[in-house]
């Protein structure tokens, strides 16, 4: 395993899934936060450089404001390098002491700090430390050649969770191998602080470290050795035994203080060795190795886990396209409320009419046949249309435009509230298989740990509507773009929506033929005129009463309800879509009549209804919905590509390091 971890191919692997997550995360608007890019700093830091294994270890002296690490930097190095005294916040950058050996080596320095991003410098003055600025080196042969020591400034002076330091601190922290925490009396059970350098040792990959209490030599070893443990199960739980690689204590000292003496360090535990000796035989390949392995370990796993994160936000953006494409179903619907059987029945009568084959047109003519005199049964409509009771409403021609405006009109702002809100709330009815698929996303989504209660998505089952409520928050793939549409003049779309109404009345091209194509069908069908005939006497009958009716477009078999059913091919999540012409019981149609009636209407309606719901829905995506659809779709596109190319990445990794 551990030699694999130094393979070309993982690392090329690893490298793919470094810029890979952050995209895919941005992609689907995931709040990176800290998690995600403290992740990418380890695997550039300790992962993706090329150091070798012989490499010196970075041990790092660490510890609270005026805790004593320059003190004990400068006790290693055997001189006074690093600045000390009594106002905590001192140091202001990172200081690295190693034996001239390395130092001098060619390359040495820009491997050391490449994941600084920057070189150091030769420290000139000590004084360059009490001010910010890029880390800087300083030659110590008294430090063993297999480690590189850095001095770091405190990560606890500050107040209310500003900390002045910190971000130094911890920059000089995630890149090294191991730490040696120095605390004192009163901070050896601050919490905030072994917290903090509880997440640097255990956070991506397990780090060990030397814990150094600076104590009054009054304290006797089973104290210092309590709070000592204290301090270990607070960095790193039940596992503390195994990565505690000693515990020193360096007793309070004026002389020290004074800078008349450096620190003298004991081990605690009896059978240690000294500290210089300590340091001097780490093993640093088997260390190395040891925390690279780890760190890989846990890149990996919390890869998975952003992973997870970025599937979860796919299933909830495709979750919402379903939403608003269902909702947008029934805003079209709506849009189409109303019926002009007169205006449809009376272009076919002409179709029928003047494709009639020439023998009967003579008849025609010659008065052999019944003439069929539209306009006196339309006449007859606005008496008839009063018999009509309950939801069946009348419509004359003027009304029928007004009726289709209205229509539009709530259809078009119900649509734009739906695009633009925080939330879509839909019906999907409970047999459409789009509606699984969404019930199935929102069980998904919900089980995601760590999701924001309001961001979630809920369903409801809608008892006697056959239906599940959805309630779906806008995903934040889209709030650019709702953004941008609410900077557009509502009224002016509007207005280029409306003036498109005719599309829903209008005889187009496409029905033209659809009805002509009928009207041969029909007569290829019924063969003797004297059917014809029957059939044309049933239609004047009854076609000035249903052109008054209201039609009902619903889904969901209407059962038992008397009219012409007519099922029409589904739009986007409504599969079961109907469309009902209510036939009066005051049109005197005999059974049998109706029975035809029905076979003649149903499959007008039927062609009618289709196209007309296909081109209010492209109207619909043309003037409201179709740019946020398009990013939708596009971002699903790209990131199930890049959410199939991570897994793979992942599984490849993994396999490496298992083979
Ligand atoms: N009496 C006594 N004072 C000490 C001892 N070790 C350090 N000090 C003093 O404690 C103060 C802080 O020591 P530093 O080594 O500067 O502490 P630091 O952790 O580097 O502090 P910052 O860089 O400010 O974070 C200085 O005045 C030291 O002289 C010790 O063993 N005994
Ligand atoms: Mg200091």
């Amino acid at each position: 395993m551990m030699e694999n971890i130094n393979d070309q191919h993982l690392n090329d692997t690893l490298r793919k899934i470094r810029t890979d997550i952050p995209r895919a995360m941005d992609m689907l608007g995931l709040d990176r936060h800290k998690a995600a890019d403290a992740w990418a700093q380890i695997i550039d830091k300790k992962l993706l450089t090329r150091l070798a294994p012989d490499f010196p270890l970075t041990i790092t002296i660490c510890g609270g404001g005026s805790s004593g690490k320059s003190t004990l930097f400068n006790t290693i190095a055997g001189e006074q390098l690093s600045p000390v005294g009594g106002s905590a916040g001192l140091n202001r950058r990172v200081l690295a002491s190693a034996h001239s050996e390395l130092l001098e080596k060619e390359n040495f320095l820009s491997a050391l700090f490449e994941p600084f991003g920057t070189l150091p410098l030769p420290l000139k003055n000590k004084d360059e430390l009490l001010s910010r600025g890029h880390p800087v080196y300083v030659l110590s042969n008294a430090i063993p050649k297999n480690l590189v020591l850095l001095d770091t400034p405190d990560f606890d002076t500050g107040a209310k969770g500003v900390y002045v330091n910190r971000d130094v601190a911890r920059q000089a922290l995630e890149s090294s191998d191991i730490l040696i925490y120095i605390f004192t009396n009163s901070n050896y059970n601050n919490r905030e602080n072994t917290d903090f350098i509880s997440e640097m040792l255990t956070g991506i990959g397990m780090r060990k470290c030397f814990l150094i209490y600076r104590v009054y030599p009054s304290f006797k070893t089973r104290e210092v050795q309590e709070h000592a443990m204290t301090v270990a199960g607070n960095l790193y739980g039940s596992l503390a035994d195994q990565y505690v690689l000693g515990v020193y204590r360096a007793d309070e000292d004026n002389a020290v203080a004074s800078g008349e003496k450096l620190m003298t360090l004991r081990p605690v535990r009896k059978d240690d060795p000294s500290f210089i000796d300590a340091l001097m035989n780490i093993d640093s390949v088997g260390i190395r190795l040891a925390l690279l392995s780890s760190i890989l370990n846990d890149v990996l796993a919390r890869a998975e886990e952003f992973l997870e994160q970025t599937k979860s936000s796919n299933t909830a953006l495709s979750l919402y396209l379903d939403a608003l494409q269902t909702a947008q179903s029934h805003c079209v619907r709506q849009a189409l409320s109303h019926f002009p059987v007169d205006r449809v029945m009376k272009r076919f009568v002409d179709i029928w009419l003047s494709t009639d084959p020439p023998f009967i047109r003579a008849m025609r003519k010659t008065g052999h046949m019944v003439e069929l005199p539209f306009k006196i049964a339309a006449r007859t409509a606005k008496t008839i249309k009063d018999a009509f009771s309950g939801r069946e409403k009348a419509f004359d021609q003027e009304n029928f435009s007004e009726a289709v405006k209205e229509d539009l009109l709530s259809a078009v702002n119900r649509m734009r509230y739906q695009t633009l809100n925080a939330q879509i709330s839909v019906l999907a009815a409970l047999k459409d298989p789009v509606t699984r698929r969404m019930s199935d996303a929102v069980d998904r989504i919900r089980s995601e740990k760590g999701l924001k209660d309001e961001d979630l998505p809920r369903k409801e089952i809608e008892q006697g509507k056959g239906a599940i409520k959805f309630v779906v928050s806008a995903h934040p793939v889209v709030l650019p773009q709702q953004e941008t549409m609410r900077a557009l003049d509502w009224k002016s779309i509007q207005e280029s929506i409306l003036s498109r109404q005719s599309i829903i009345s209008e005889l187009s091209l496409d029905i033209e033929r659809d009805l002509t194509d009928l009207a041969n069908g029909f007569r290829r069908k019924m063969g003797m005129w004297t059917k014809i005939r029957q059939m044309f006497a049933a239609l004047l009958n009854v076609v000035p009463a249903t052109a008054a009716i209201t039609y009902i477009l619903s889904t969901g078999d209407p059962v038992g309800a008397v009219g012409i059913k007519v099922k029409l091919s589904g739009l986007f999540g409504l599969h079961d879509l109907y469309a009902l012409i209510a036939i009066p019981a005051t049109s005197g149609l005999k059974k049998a009549d109706q029975t035809q009636l029905k076979e003649m209407l149903g499959p007008i309606i039927q062609a009618w209804l289709n196209s007309k719901l296909i081109a209010v829905k492209d109207l619909f995506e043309k003037e409201i919905t179709g740019n946020i659809l398009q990013i939708i779709q596009d971002t699903l596109k790209s990131s199930d590509a890049l959410i199939q190319r991570i897994d793979d990445d992942i599984a490849k990794c993994k396999k490496g390091l298992t083979s």
